[in-house]
């Protein structure tokens, strides 16, 4: 069938595009049926992009913990995530934005999500091992809504394996809409799919699919980067807002300050939403209305002066001038959406309002 630009969808039609391009047609499939995916090295990325996030991962270990030890039993038994390493190596910034891993993300979760994570993780030979899990935080609700909230990649900076204490899956648990229950745990620990893949893939998932990993029987450190995004609406786990430099937006496509939520319109104080805030991110991103302009995966045009950290807000100011103004631009705003559009206009001149 032809893919056009629906109004209907027009940023998954767009999206759907280049995910073709990038050869992920069937990622999109296992991710569906499944609720997990691998993507091999040759569609993630060249082998020097490789090499500059293995050498940046390892310099964080080193950094935060102490040097690898020559004999491979520094990290015995221990499982261990690193917090927020985003800043610690401009390589993280372009990976983040892999076409193939973002491209993937947001067939999950949508083209406006956010960044909730980006952490290290190393894992030594012996018993250190992650319990079966999903990674959907809201815990306020007994069942899960059908798709996922957030979701991950994985980029496999070691080999993948049984014996190198490999990510497993519960493969279909993501239509299940629910935490598995102590028992399921256990029970799963060691009857769930290992992830064979060598370094430099990605595996990528939506939050509801239960996982664990395997015990590493090799000697030597298991190494990983993830990703962890979220729909806009939701509170990220790591501060990524808080923390953006000007320079790192202004180095960065346009993406990526809607991966950092600068245009957030949430939290608010007494003056209510920044009405000309808003409107200078529209060109970024909106999570408020569904109106977040699509970006390309390949644009890697430095945004510049184009976007900038969000502003500190006096959140008790009120100023009832700066209201007033405010009231009569929206009431402007709201006008001039409720005109028909173009299209619109022309479907029902010729008859062809659907
Ligand atoms: O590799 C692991 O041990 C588990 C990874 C994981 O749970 C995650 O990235 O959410």
């Amino acid at each position: 069938m032809e893919i056009k630009e629906w109004a209907s969808c027009p940023t998954q039609s767009k999206l759907y595009q280049e995910l073709a391009q990038l050869d992920l047609l069937v990622n999109i499939a296992e991710l569906d049926v499944f609720g997990f995916t691998v993507i091999p090295p040759e569609k993630v990325a060249p082998p020097e992009f490789h090499a500059r996030v293995k050498d940046a991962a390892v310099k964080v270990v080193e950094r935060r913990f102490g040097p690898l030890g020559g004999d491979g039993m520094t990290w015995k038994d221990k499982n261990q995530i690193i917090r927020m390493i985003l800043w610690e190596d401009p390589i993280f910034e372009e990976l983040l934005l892999n076409p193939a891993g973002l491209g993937l993300i947001q067939h999950l979760i949508g083209t406006n999500c956010i960044l909730a994570l980006f952490d290290g993780w190393v894992k030594g030979p012996g018993e250190g091992r992650t319990p079966m899990h999903r990674d959907n935080y809201d815990f306020t609700r007994q069942a899960s809504a059908p798709e996922p909230s957030s979701a991950n990649f994985n980029y496999l900076v070691t080999d993948y394996s049984a014996e190198e204490g490999a990510l497993t899956f519960v493969p279909g648990s993501h239509k299940w809409r629910r935490p598995p229950t102590p028992g399921e745990m256990a029970d799963w620990a060691d009857k769930s799919e290992v992830i064979e893949a060598p370094a430099g893939s990605m595996v990528v998932w939506g939050d509801l699919t239960w996982h664990g990993s395997a015990p590493r029987s090799n000697v030597g450190e298991r190494l990983m980067v993830l990703g962890h995004y979220c729909r806009p609406y939701m509170q990220t786990q790591e501060p990524y807002r808080q923390t953006v430099t000007k320079e790192a937006l202004a180095r960065n496509p346009l993406r990526f300050a809607g991966l950092m939520d600068v245009y957030g319109a949430f939290p608010f104080g007494a003056q209510d939403a920044d009405m000309t805030r808003l409107m200078e991110g529209a060109a970024v991103s909106s999570g408020m209305i569904d109106a977040s302009p699509y970006h390309s995966l390949f644009d890697r045009d430095p945004a510049d002066d184009k976007v900038s950290p969000r502003p500190g807000y006096d959140y008790f100011a009120f100023d009832v001038e700066a209201h007033r103004q405010k009231q009569e631009k929206i009431a402007a705003m709201m006008a001039k959406r409720s005109e028909p559009d173009a299209a619109s206009a022309e479907r029902k001149g010729s008859g062809g309002a659907r």
